[in-house]
């Protein structure tokens, strides 16, 4: 464009882009770039200064103007773009060519990662009750006492609550003692009839030894319909068991007390890390307390907006850190979340 007809602006722009030419190439090292890049580009840049310029033009001059400075732009963009690569390499090449350097040396490999024993079991259980058509919820581990005990038939003065002392926060909430806590959740959630999982972190104000931590794992099960049986769970229960301790086990059934059953039941299983001779974790009995369940009690139904003369429940709530124990012959339930990478190490994909 010949002078006497190029628009005054014209000047402007073909200076600053001589400007940021010279200045990009003269940066040398990423740091000098990073601020001509800054003084052109940023905010107040002078490139963005010159582009706020197409306010104060003629409507006819604006098309021109926008596109030579947004071509400026662009090639402004692809020279720091070019420049920041090629300081970079300058950098490989140098640190290659110092006589310190020993490419022989061999390069620090990075570890695979495992899934923990708890994640790979609640995840096989999850597949199994998966395909018996249930949903699988997830529910919060901060709980109201509504939810944790009142729903579920424990109110205040019961003396099923000195079972499971939790840790309280300053709002009155608490640490769930029990996935049993998501029951109402899912009666309120779900259009009956459902069948639903909920498996998670439960909290309880409880010495330690080989089969209790204050923090473990449950899984609790829902089933909701017109009629359930404790045919239907017991068969439930067995699928599940076959299916995660790849073997056959010996259960028993005995009479459980639970305030939100009834009937209630504890299914124990024969002790897998004794085989059922006697160890610290069934403490010498041979049996390890795994599955309480038993039918939905009718005033936790209707906790649940349910009416108990046309809809009916099983429930149980598996202690599933109790089960990996039982899979793997795990003798002191610490291990699991005692946070020593090494126990996890232990377990490699497949097991
Ligand atoms: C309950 O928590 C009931 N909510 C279970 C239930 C659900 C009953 C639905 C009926 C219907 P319990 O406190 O027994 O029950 O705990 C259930 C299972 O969790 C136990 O069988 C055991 O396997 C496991 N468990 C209990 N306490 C601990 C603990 N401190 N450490 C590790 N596992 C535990």
């Amino acid at each position: 464009m010949s002078s006497d007809t190029a628009p005054s602006w014209q000047a402007d722009i073909d200076r600053l882009s001589e400007q940021l030419s010279e200045a990009i190439s003269g940066a040398d090292d990423l740091e000098a770039l990073r601020a001509v890049e800054l003084a052109a580009l940023g905010r107040k840049g002078s490139l963005t200064a010159l582009m706020k310029r197409i306010g104060t033009l003629d409507k006819d001059e604006r098309k021109a103007f926008g596109s030579a400075s947004g071509g400026l732009r662009g090639r402004v963009t692809k020279s720091l773009n070019e420049r920041r690569e090629t300081i970079r390499r300058q950098g490989v090449l140098a640190e290659l060519s110092d006589s310190s350097f020993d490419e022989t040396v061999p390069g620090r490999s990075s570890e695979l990662g495992h899934v923990h024993p708890l994640n790979r079991v609640q995840m096989e259980a999850e597949d199994v009750f998966v395909s018996m058509g249930f949903e699988v919820l997830d529910y919060p581990e901060v709980e109201s006492e509504f939810n944790n005990f009142e729903a579920l038939n424990i109110p205040s003065w019961h003396p099923a609550r000195d079972m499971q002392d939790t840790f309280w926060l300053e709002s009155g909430q608490l640490l769930r003692t029990h996935t049993s806590a998501g029951q109402v959740r899912a009666m309120h959630a779900l259009k009956a009839p459902f069948r639903a999982i909920f498996p998670g972190k439960v909290y309880r104000y409880e010495a330690t030894d080989a089969s209790h931590e204050h923090t473990f794992h449950q899984l609790e099960g829902l089933m909701i319909d017109r009629h359930v049986s404790v045919g239907h769970l017991l068969d439930s229960m067995r699928t599940l068991l076959s299916a995660i301790l790849r073997r056959e086990v010996t259960v028993r059934l005995r009479p459980g007390y639970f305030p939100f059953v009834e009937p209630g039941f504890e299914l124990d299983i024969s002790c897998q890390v004794c085989e059922g001779t006697g160890c610290s974790v069934c403490k010498q009995s041979g049996w390890v307390e795994l599955l309480p369940c038993g039918l939905v009690h009718p005033n936790v139904l209707r906790a649940g907006g349910l009416d108990p003369e046309h809809w009916q429940g099983w429930a149980f709530g598996l202690g599933l850190s109790r089960l990996v124990m039982m899979r793997y012959g795990i003798d002191d339930i610490r291990l699991l979340l005692g946070g020593d990478a090494r126990f996890v190490e232990g377990f490699h994909p497949g097991t």
